[in-house]
């Protein structure tokens, strides 16, 4: 089997087995490669003086880990800058909070070329190459430069916007088209995947032809493959001492009450003040749920090098404290705000004593928080997801109950419906939804986007195939 070389800006593994506080990608990235012989090539989160391009190798949860260090200019303009302030926002539909700045888009191009670099004599001919996610997507065609002639493949963790926000970016052809360098680009849905053909067909003198997209003599092809949790592993969790913990320390603080709970890092695109004002509506309209309910959002800070992300914990802090201002009573706090992170085994009973899981972002690649939910209910008593329309995850599960998370109403009316649906009815909805997440798990992801990096066939099409070759014979 060829190695694997799986490259993202961020390389997090755990070191302390608490493994709080990393990103959903770092997560997936972490569980895939454990079971695949590769090495995980990217930043350490370290600054240097002075870029020298020296690498450090480590093993550390199972994953061989190659790690650079960058200037803190570096920081600044590619990671806080081009990646945190340009292309999020962006790709999250929020053309208000995106900043254009030539000194950005400079950094991002001088770090890829630096990751390029310093790569370069990693490779080995039979390398699978898989890079990950918007801080490197000109990587691919830096490696073709060098005239590496692997497979390589890119895997987009975020929304990919529709063509008239994308022109927004002053650079925005030649972004794309250094992604035609790629052999595979994954998107977490159809969506995503069909506003990237939108673009490209419109923009360069390219042919779509099925899934894929010719240009300049190459095919890329195009993947809808949705990202997975290691569903046994997460709920391996259901025997350990600390999901047991938190679990009854969080029920047994609820007195008898519905525990709603949100998880979530702190950033826009989560939609947490509208997740708020929602919250209060619901008491509001429902003076019968006071007392009888409390919301647990659990935030912790990230990116706070970033304004816009200062702005958001303010904003938040605030929004908080005025609506447990305006409910609460002598023993009863009605939003319990927590900006820390917590060991996924923690997280799982969290998940496990809350009677509602609010997933409500105003636009997500996947979120992976609505498949930890579902993955930690008990089947016999479980609870309800309510689950934003504009979360990558919303197609696949059908059955949570899907709001509109800019309708403050439509959420209200949600987390009302959640709190109220009968037993019967949840397991039913939580039946479907635990086989969509356990059938297609981390495991299935990377396996379904390695084999279109090797060119087989996509293995969900390999029984239509076959039947298809033994009608003809
Ligand atoms: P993220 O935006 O980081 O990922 P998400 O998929 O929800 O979002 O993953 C968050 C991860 O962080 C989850 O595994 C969660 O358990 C963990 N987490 C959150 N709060 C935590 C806390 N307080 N303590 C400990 N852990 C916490 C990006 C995209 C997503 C996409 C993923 C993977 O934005 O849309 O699903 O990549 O592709």
């Amino acid at each position: 089997m060829p190695r694997l070389i799986a490259i993202s800006n961020r390389v997090q593994v755990d070191t302390d087995g608490e493994n709080a506080n990393r990103g959903g990608l770092a997560v997936a990235l972490a569980a895939a490669l454990r079971t695949s012989n590769g090495i995980w090539f990217g930043w350490s989160g370290e600054q240097t003086e002075e870029f020298t391009g020296q690498i450090t190798f480590r093993r550390a949860d199972g994953v061989a880990t190659a790690t650079i260090d960058l200037e803190a200019q570096d920081v600044d303009e590619y990671y806080n800058g081009f990646a945190n302030r340009t292309l999020w926002p962006l790709f999250h539909y929020r053309l208000d909070l995106t900043e254009i700045a030539r000194d950005f888009a400079g950094g991002y191009a001088r770090v890829n070329w630096r990751f390029a670099e310093t790569l370069a004599p990693l490779i080995e001919p039979d390398d699978l190459i898989w890079v990950h996610d918007y801080h490197l997507m000109p990587l691919g065609q830096h490696l073709r430069s060098r005239d590496f002639a692997n497979r390589i493949g890119f895997f987009l963790h975020i929304p990919w916007p529709p063509p008239s926000l994308l022109m927004s970016l002053p650079n925005h052809q030649e972004l794309v088209k250094s992604m035609l360098d790629y052999d595979v680009i994954g998107f977490q849905t159809d969506e995503w995947r069909q506003a990237f053909i939108d673009y490209v067909t419109a923009q360069f003198d390219c042919e779509c032809d099925g899934d894929c997209v010719r240009f300049d003599g190459r095919c890329t092809r195009l993947l809808v493959c949705p990202i997975g949790l290691d569903t046994a592993d997460f709920c391996g969790a259901v025997h350990s001492l600390a999901a047991k913990q938190a679990q009854t320390r969080l029920a047994v603080s609820a007195v008898g009450r519905d525990v709603i709970v949100g998880v979530d890092r702190l950033d826009y695109s989560k939609g947490l003040q509208e997740r708020f004002a929602a919250y209060e509506l619901l008491l509001t309209d429902h003076p019968e749920l006071c007392e009888k309910v409390f919301l647990l959002q659990i935030a912790p800070p990230s990116r706070g090098d970033v304004p816009s992300y200062q702005q958001i914990r303010t904003e938040l802090s605030t929004l908080s404290g005025s609506i447990n201002g305006q409910f609460a009573s002598i023993d009863w706090v009605p939003i319990r705000y927590v900006n820390h992170g917590h060991s996924r085994d923690e997280l799982f009973g969290i998940y496990r004593a809350a009677r509602v899981g609010l997933v409500t972002p105003l636009r997500d690649g996947m979120n992976l928080v609505a498949k930890e939910y579902v993955a930690a209910q008990d089947p016999a008593d479980p609870g309800v997801l309510v689950l934003s329309c504009f979360a990558g995850a919303a197609a696949q599960l059908e059955q949570a109950v899907i709001v509109n998370p800019h309708s403050t109403e439509d959420m209200a009316d949600g987390i009302a419906r959640a709190l109220a649906m009968p037993l019967a009815e949840r397991q039913e909805r939580h039946r479907a939804m635990l086989e969509c997440i356990t059938q297609h798990d981390v495991q299935w992801w990377s396996r379904k986007f390695m084999e279109a990096l090797t060119g087989g066939p996509d293995s969900e099409e390999l029984p239509r195939l076959l039947k298809t070759a033994s009608n003809k014979g």
